[in-house]
Formats: structure tokens, C-alpha cells, sequence
């Protein structure tokens, strides 16, 4: 058994105070004093759970600042969108590997400790399989292995190409499957997993995958599925155009044809009526989201208080990584609903920490969004945790009742110190333990996809 002394520790559910935490060779947090401890004690002093990244697109990780020059006055998500075509277009095996990789380093020292990968590039750009089929997910879980970070992989089905059932467009081709061989294929990653590795599956959207179809995925996978994630209600058009073809909103139509619990995320839900939120909320559903991809592709703003208030459990994701950070996520998410509103203190309905309320609403999200044992530093969970830079000058003078809210609303230093997951360090003094190496296979593969 191993140990750390932690001047404050917030694990995710009460406030901080000291703690001892320990944890056993396999990497999971144990009672302190389950066991004889090795070696010296190490202190620290303000130590936080790791935070789940509910929702990424590994490869437009390379995209970010290339989609920011205007074309026209029609600029929108869906010209956006055509733009990320293209660049999809390019990646084979090597160059998701070399660009996962870069982004889960930079997630792990911004504090994301697991990833929920929403992965829908699996084939060849013209549409044929790879040898073996799982070729572009196996390079996702060699590259969260590398970085040492927990995965959730979550492969995407995607049949066609709107509401109206129209077919994949020629750039659309490398995301489809038929329903049969993406069962199989979800049989395949399911032999992955494991406590780093988490497998389960995502329904790219309504848009793209018919109601019945879902229902035939879950009857014929049963227990086996893992997380249910979807994309939902994230653009006005997306609801006019499911509103035209079924008479139902998106979110309306998923808890009636389908049905939400809690293994399910809905991905954006920005576009909401307010029975949609209430049923959400009742349903135990997460709500992934994802404020800098939001606000960067104009999709507007969740109601988070009145989902909040309906008990409401959400988790935040970095989604195209225009932005790779959890405080940048939360910071973004309480200042929409400030923008939008004329108040303050959005994210929470009790008096006390904004940013503690927005942390255990993660923490409480995570493990069953991820299907992993994370979220909290509750005993059984995985030992993966935070230590803040107790030397910034941002938290110089912290207490317990402000550190929270000083690491997700003060300044712009990165406040990271370490991040450990299941136990062992992989970001210290603020560096990940790969140094430049990544960056250097990141630096070839943009070289090769420009090329
Ligand atoms: C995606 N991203 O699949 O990468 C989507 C865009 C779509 C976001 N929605 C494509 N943020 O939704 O059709
Ligand atoms: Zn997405």
C-alpha cells in the first residue's frame, strides 16, 4: 500500500480537509491504514479527483485555429462542419496515433485524467475497412496507453445522411456501417477492456442513425453495451429538421422511441423545451457539455440552471479541443449562463463554492458516463487525483473555502502540478513524463497532413 498526505483533499463529493490517501498495487484508492506503508510519506497540499473528459474527437485536436478565417456572412456550425470534412479526410492509423497522443498528454496536464473518445473515423477515406477493422481504434487505446490515460471508447454508428434518410455523402463514407458488422465490430473492442479501458457505444445523432436501429443495437448487445452516448439537439436546424420528418424535438423523440437512463449521455442537448430538460434530468441521463466547442461553432446555451434544479447531473468535454482544459470547460460554462442572464453564481443553487458545485457535478458524473471506476477518491475508486501548484501566485494565500473557485476562475497559469492515474505520477512539475517526444511525433503528423 502506498500513501500521501494531503493538507486538503476534495474528493469529490464533501469538502476538503486533510486527508491520508492511500491506495494498493492495483491502483485503486483503499481505507488509510488498510496496510503496511513503504517508504517515507509524501506530502502534498491541495489535492482534487482527476476530471473526466465526457466528450473528444481526438483528431480535430489538430484542427484547432484553422477554421477561423471568414468565408462568408453564412459562416455557421454547418460550413464549419464541411471544413472538418475535409480534414478528416486526411488521417490514417499513424496520424491519429501521433495526434491522440499530443492531446491526451495536454489533457492530463490540464487535469482531464480519462477521455471518453467519441470515434466515428474507422475506415479508409473511401469507405473500405481497414486490416484489421479495428485499426483506427486500436491506435486511440495505443495512444491513451502511452499518455497513461483511462479511455472510454466509444465507436460510432453512422448510417446516413439527415433526418430524411438520405445516404452518406462521399466524405461522410469512412464514418458508416451496417448494423450487423458495427455489432461485430463492437464485439471486437469489448475484448479491450479492462480498468484503463473502458469500451461502449455512441449513436453519432438522430441525423444519423434511425430510432429503430438504435433499439436493435441495445436489444442485441443487452448487457454488454457499455456507456450510451448521442449527439443531441446541438444546432436550431437539427431540431427544425427532426420536427419536420417525425413531428417530435430530437431529445423529445430519443426518451419516446428509445428511452434514457443512466447509462446514457446526451452530448450538447443545447436545444432544449422545458419538459425536454425535466425529462432528462428524471431520466439520470448525463448532459456532456462542452462550452469552448459550443460558444466556437455559435450553438448557443444549455439551461443549466433549470436542469440543475431538476437535479440534473452533467460532466464537461473538450469536444474539437479548440481549448484543452477542464477549468477552461467549467470557467466557460458558468460564464454563458452569467452572459446570458445578468447573474452570477449560475452553476449552483446553494450558497458557497460556484466552482465546488460545478467539480462534484463532474465527480458525480463520471463514472457512469465513463464506465471506468472515476469521479471520486471515494475508497474502491481509481487513484487518480490533482495536486495544485500550492506556489502560483493565484492560490497564494488559499484556503480551503476559496481554492476551488481560484483554480477555475483565477488567472491563466496553468495550476496543475501532477496528475496521477490508478496510482502512479505522470504529470509532474507540470510536464508530462513523455517531455518532447510527443510533441515531436504531433509536429511529423501535421507535416503529413498538410502534405
Ligand atoms: C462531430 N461535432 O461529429 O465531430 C460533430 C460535427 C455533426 C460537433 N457536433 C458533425 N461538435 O454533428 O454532424
Ligand atoms: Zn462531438
Amino acid at each position: 500500500m502506498r500513501v500521501i498526505d494531503a493538507a486538503f483533499c476534495f474528493d469529490g463529493r464533501s469538502p476538503g480537509g486533510p486527508r491520508r490517501l492511500a491506495w494498493d498495487a492495483q491502483g485503486v484508492v483503499v481505507p488509510a491504514g488498510a496496510g503496511p506503508v513503504s517508504g517515507d510519506v509524501p506530502t502534498a497540499s491541495w489535492v482534487l479527483p482527476g476530471i473526466a473528459n465526457l466528450h473528444s474527437h481526438a483528431f480535430q485536436r489538430a484542427m484547432a485555429g484553422l477554421a477561423e478565417a471568414a468565408g462568408s456572412d453564412e459562416d455557421s456550425f454547418w460550413t464549419w462542419r464541411e471544413t472538418m470534412y475535409r480534414f478528416a479526410g486526411r488521417f490514417s492509423p499513424d496520424t491519429v496515433r501521433a495526434v491522440a497522443t499530443q492531446l491526451y498528454v495536454e489533457m492530463l496536464e490540464a487535469g482531464f485524467t480519462s477521455v471518453c473518445e467519441f470515434h466515428y473515423l474507422h475506415h479508409a477515406p473511401d469507405g473500405r475497412p481497414y486490416a484489421p477493422a479495428t485499426a483506427m481504434a486500436d491506435a486511440l487505446f495505443e495512444a491513451a496507453e502511452t499518455a497513461g490515460l483511462r479511455i472510454t471508447l466509444l465507436p460510432v454508428l453512422y448510417q446516413r445522411g439527415g433526418f430524411d434518410g438520405r445516404a452518406l455523402s462521399s466524405r461522410q463514407a469512412r464514418f458508416g456501417h451496417g448494423t450487423e458488422a458495427f455489432l461485430r465490430f463492437h464485439e471486437a473492442l469489448c475484448a479491450h477492456r479492462s480498468p484503463m479501458r473502458q469500451v461502449g457505444i455512441a449513436f453519432h445523432s438522430l441525423r444519423a442513425v434511425d430510432t429503430a436501429v438504435i433499439r436493435e443495437v441495445l436489444a442485441a448487445r443487452g448487457d454488454a453495451t457499455g456507456p450510451l452516448h448521442v449527439h443531441i439537439a446541438e444546432q436550431p436546424a437539427e431540431v427544425e429538421d427532426c420536427l419536420a420528418a417525425h413531428g417530435q424535438r430530437p431529445v423529445e423523440r430519443l426518451v419516446a422511441e428509445v428511452g434514457i437512463d443512466a447509462r446514457w449521455t446526451l452530448v450538447h442537448a443545447t436545444h432544449l423545451s422545458p419538459v425536454e430538460t425535466a425529462a432528462i434530468a428524471a431520466s439520470g441521463a448525463t448532459v456532456a457539455l462542452c462550452p469552448t466547442t459550443e460558444a466556437n461553432l455559435g450553438d448557443g446555451l444549455f439551461p443549466l440552471r433549470e436542469f440543475v434544479a431538476a437535479g440534473g447531473r452533467y460532466g464537461v468535454g473538450s469536444d474539437s479541443h479548440v481549448s484543452v482544459s477542464p477549468v477552461e470547460e467549467l470557467r466557460w460554462l458558468e460564464y454563458g449562463q452569467r452572459l446570458a442572464e445578468g447573474r452570477r453564481t449560475r452553476a449552483t443553487l446553494v450558497p458557497g463554492s460556484t466552482a465546488e458545485a460545478m467539480l462534484r457535478a463532474c465527480a458525480a458524473s463520471a463514472a457512469a458516463s465513463t464506465g471506468l471506476r472515476v469521479g471520486t477518491l471515494a475508497e474502491g475508486q481509481g487513484a487518480d487525483w490533482l495536486v495544485l501548484d500550492a506556489q502560483a501566485p493565484a492560490l497564494s494565500g488559499a484556503i480551503d473555502a476559496d481554492v476551488l473557485d481560484r483554480f477555475v476562475f483565477a488567472g491563466n497559469r496553468p495550476l496543475v502540478r501532477e496528475a496521477w492515474v490508478a496510482g502512479r505520477r505522470v504529470v509532474a512539475e507540470g510536464r508530462h513524463r513523455l517531455g518532447e517526444a510527443a510533441a515531436e511525433r504531433y509536429a511529423a503528423a501535421l507535416r503529413a497532413l498538410r502534405a
